[in-house]
């Protein structure tokens, strides 16, 4: 009885630190938040490994690269630069504020 009540209190607590943890660590709610000018140098800033101020599709990860590369190079050059990124999150935030009030 002891060890099912200890073993309920560790689930208890390591629940709720993942449950912390995977909050803290979710990008996604942190970009929502954030201005799409600012969101696009977050996301330069962490991701451009090369610093030449654009992202190159080996910067970014690869569910980015497929499904949004393109989306958001509107320019072809197979660069994201920081203006790109930003009309790509204008676009994004637009299109999740319509998906919102649709459904309400
Ligand atoms: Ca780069
Ligand atoms: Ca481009």
């Amino acid at each position: 009885m002891k060890n099912l009540l200890s073993l309920a209190l560790i689930l208890l607590v390591t629940g709720q630190a993942f449950a912390f943890g995977s909050k803290k660590n979710e990008n996604q709610e942190a970009t929502q938040q954030l201005s799409p000018e600012e969101a696009a140098a977050n996301l330069l800033q962490k991701n451009d490994l090369n610093k030449d101020g654009k992202l190159a599709k080996n910067e970014v990860n690869l569910n980015f690269r497929v499904k949004r590369f393109k989306t958001a190079d509107t320019n072809t050059d197979n660069y994201l630069d920081s203006t790109e990124l930003t009309n790509w999150f204008q676009k994004t935030n637009q299109a999740k504020a319509q998906t919102t009030s649709a459904q309400q």
